[in-house]
C-alpha cells in the first residue's frame, strides 16, 4: 500500500512546491490517459487558459515524433503537456521545443545537479542515452495560432526499460542511484519554462536563450550526421541561432543552417553525441 502511494502524483504536494505565476497554474493531474498531449488537444478546444498543465502517471499512448512511440510506464516518470496561447507567428512555434528542452535541464540541473544535456533539438541526454523527449504540437486558424502544446517525457524513477528503447535510454534513477520525487522536479521544469518563455516572448525568437542553450548543447563543437531527406551530410555543429536552427560547418568550410523539423541529427560516435 505504501508502495502505491508513493507512485501516484501528489497533487497537493505539486501544487505547495510551484513557484509560477501562470505556468501549471491551472493544473489537471490523471491516473492514465491515452497521451497527455492528447488530453491537452482536448482541453484546448474547450477552451482551457494559457498555462494549463496536464501530468499523467501513465498513458496508454504515449507518442513520440513521427507517428513514433513514447514508452510511458506507470508511476515512473513524469508525462506532462502545457498548453500556451502565443501570439507569434505559427512559424516560430517549434522554437518552444527549445524553450522547453532548456527548462528540462534547468529544472533537473536544480533537483540533482546531474549534468543533463540538450541534444538538438528535442532530447535531453545524459552519458549518451535519452533521459527525455519533447513533442510540440500545434494548431492554427487562418494563419493564427489556436494553441501550442509541448509535451514533455522524463524518465525519472524506472529502473529497467523494455528491449526497443533499453539500449538507448535512461532514467534519473538509473543514473544517480535513488528515487527522485517528481512533484519538485515538475515545479522546477514549470519555473524555468516561464522565465525562458517570456524571454523566448521579448523578441519571438531564442535570441536571449542561444547562449545558454549552446552551453547546455551535447552537440557543440562535435561531428554530427544531418539526416536529411535532400541527402545527408556530416559537418562540425556549431550551436544554434536565433531561429533555433543547427548551424553545422562543413569540411570545406560551408555553413548550414538545418532546420528543425526536417531533418534528423546522429552523433558521428554513438548514439547521443
Ligand atoms: C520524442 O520523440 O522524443 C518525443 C517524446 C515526447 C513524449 C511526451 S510524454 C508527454 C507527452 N505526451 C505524449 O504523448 N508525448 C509527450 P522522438 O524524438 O520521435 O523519439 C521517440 C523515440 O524515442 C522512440 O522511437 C524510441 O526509440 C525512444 N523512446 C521511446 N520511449 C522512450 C523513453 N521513455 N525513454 C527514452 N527513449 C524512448
Amino acid at each position: 500500500m505504501e508502495r502505491q502511494d508513493k507512485m501516484n502524483l501528489d497533487r497537493t504536494k505539486l501544487e505547495q512546491e510551484l513557484k509560477t505565476r501562470w505556468a501549471a497554474r491551472n493544473l489537471r493531474c490523471y491516473d492514465e490517459v491515452d497521451s497527455t498531449n492528447l488530453e491537452m488537444i482536448r482541453l484546448a478546444k474547450e477552451g482551457a487558459p494559457h498555462g494549463t498543465l496536464v501530468v499523467a502517471d501513465s498513458q496508454s499512448a504515449g507518442k513520440g515524433r513521427l507517428g513514433r512511440k513514447w514508452v510511458s510506464p506507470k508511476g515512473t516518470g513524469i508525462w506532462m503537456s502545457i498548453l500556451l496561447r502565443p501570439d507569434i507567428a505559427p512559424q516560430s512555434a517549434s522554437m518552444l521545443t527549445l524553450v522547453a528542452a532548456l527548462a528540462v535541464v534547468k529544472g533537473i540541473d536544480c533537483e540533482t545537479g546531474l549534468p543533463v544535456q540538450i541534444k538538438w533539438p528535442n532530447d535531453v541526454v545524459l552519458g549518451g542515452r535519452k533521459l527525455c523527449g519533447i513533442l510540440t504540437e500545434m494548431s492554427t486558424e487562418a494563419g493564427d495560432i489556436r494553441y501550442v502544446v509541448p509535451g514533455i517525457g522524463v524518465n525519472v524513477n524506472m529502473t529497467e526499460f523494455p528491449p526497443e528503447v533499453s539500449e538507448t535510454a535512461t532514467s534519473l534513477r538509473l543514473e544517480l542511484g535513488r528515487e527522485i520525487e517528481r512533484e519538485p522536479l515538475i515545479a522546477r521544469v514549470m519555473e524555468a519554462f516561464e522565465g525562458y518563455y517570456e524571454k523566448f516572448l521579448k523578441t519571438q525568437d531564442l535570441a536571449g536563450l542561444t547562449e545558454e542553450y549552446n552551453r547546455r548543447s551535447v552537440n557543440l563543437g562535435r561531428q554530427v550526421k544531418v539526416l536529411d531527406p535532400a541527402g545527408n551530410f556530416q559537418g562540425e555543429a556549431m550551436g544554434i541561432d536565433s531561429q533555433g536552427s543547427l548551424l553545422v560547418k562543413m569540411a570545406d568550410g560551408q555553413v548550414r543552417q538545418v532546420i528543425s523539423g526536417e531533418v534528423s541529427v546522429r552523433g558521428v560516435y554513438g548514439y547521443a553525441l
